[in-house]
């Protein structure tokens, strides 16, 4: 064939080819072979970085806040999120999941309102906030979980002299992608300032492998608080049961429990996992990665931390995120309490779960 024939014909295709990507554009459409390699990628390549967060910085800061910014109506919280650097622009922490630190003063409140994002309290240190949810209040201390499922009225009030700070988690960036989400004032009054030792919640559902009869099973747990010293002796006892030749923990000085729903026995919160680790000094965990991403706060103890390229030494209260499908490991310095949460109820339900490595949980 002489090239005299074949030149003509190509830059009449390329000619065309142009004239059809720019009808395609106007009249907006793209075609899948033009798309970048991460719009159907090999494995999960996330926007998100591994990243943490100091406690030694976090919580000074959050101090600032309480001085000079004032909490209540519109506002609604004194709320500042833990920005993934990965996620320019958003307060996203991870794809899918918001931490922030909370802060209220001294006899403050925050006022009620709901929302279908879903919610949890974790209280790293301090006392002195009732967490109102849905008319029951609940007392808020150091190391306890307090739950407000999605939908759920809920507010803040400080009943002390002191200030109190704790961290949020929330599934809002999760519900800012799938379009879900509704948001509802509550009553403008403080709906109660009652400060009662154990919420009603308790009173019902926190007595261990008991229900009351009759009480239907929940998609979130109408169990809302989740208290320390439960937290705490089940992992002890998780470890001095594998000590004495049963093998229930995750690996060898890694013990873990996981806060469940009471009535069906899966996770407490529908879209949010929560569990606490407790890693032995010198033990590090194994290295797993897995679709979906999780933040951990460290509640007690020092240790080392892998993700992915990364590594961080980290202490009590620093926070970090785990990307999707990042591989991640822990080093006990000296024993450690680690509160993790993650996505991955979302994942499951889906189909989308996958790990890979680690010792399995
Ligand atoms: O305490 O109700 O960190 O609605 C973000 C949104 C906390 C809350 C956050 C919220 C809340
Ligand atoms: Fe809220």
């Amino acid at each position: 064939m002489s090239s005299d024939v074949s030149e003509p014909r190509l830059d009449d295709e390329v000619a065309g080819l142009k004239e059809l990507y720019r009808d395609f554009a106007a009249a907006d459409l793209m075609p899948l072979w033009t798309q970048r390699d991460d719009l159907m990628p090999v494995a999960p390549r996330p926007t998100a970085v591994p990243a943490v967060w100091r406690w030694s910085q976090l919580y000074p800061l959050a101090q600032r806040a309480g001085e000079l910014v004032p909490v209540g109506r519109g506002g609604e919280r004194r709320a500042i999120a833990l920005a993934n650097p990965g996620i320019p622009g958003r307060p996203y922490t991870t794809a899918t999941l918001w931490a922030a630190i909370q802060y209220l003063g001294p006899h403050e409140v925050a006022p009620s309102h709901r929302h279908t994002q879903t919610a949890f309290r974790f209280v790293l240190d301090g006392q002195g906030v009732w967490t109102n949810v849905d008319g029951d209040a609940v007392r808020m201390s150091r190391g306890d979980l307090l739950l407000t499922p999605g939908w759920s009225f809920h507010e803040h009030h400080n009943t002390t002299d002191s200030p109190m700070a704790w961290i949020d988690g929330l599934d809002i960036p999760l519900i800012d992608q799938l379009d879900a989400g509704f948001y509802e004032f509550g009553p403008t009054e403080l709906s109660s300032c009652a400060t009662p030792e154990r919420s009603r919640s308790e009173r019902l559902w926190g007595h261990p492998g008991l229900r009351p009869v009759l009480a239907p099973d929940r998609p979130s747990s109408p169990l809302v608080a989740y208290r320390w010293e439960h937290t705490d002796a089940a992992l002890r006892d998780q470890l001095d049961c594998a000590d004495e030749g049963l093998a229930f923990t995750v690996e060898p000085g890694h013990a873990a429990v996981r806060f469940t729903n009471p009535t069906t026995g899966r996770d407490a919160l529908r879209t949010i996992r929560i569990e606490m680790h407790r890693v032995c000094g010198g033990v590090s965990t194994e290295p797993v990665r897995a679709v979906g991403s999780a933040v951990w706060q460290i509640f007690a103890g020092r240790g080392r931390l892998q993700v992915g390229e990364t590594s961080f030494e980290v202490g009590t209260g620093d926070l970090f995120a785990v990307p999707s499908w990042t591989r991640f490991a822990l080093t006990a310095a000296d024993d450690l309490d680690a509160f993790r949460f993650s996505d991955e109820p979302v994942y499951e339900a889906l189909g989308l779960d996958r790990v890979d490595g680690g010792a399995g949980r």
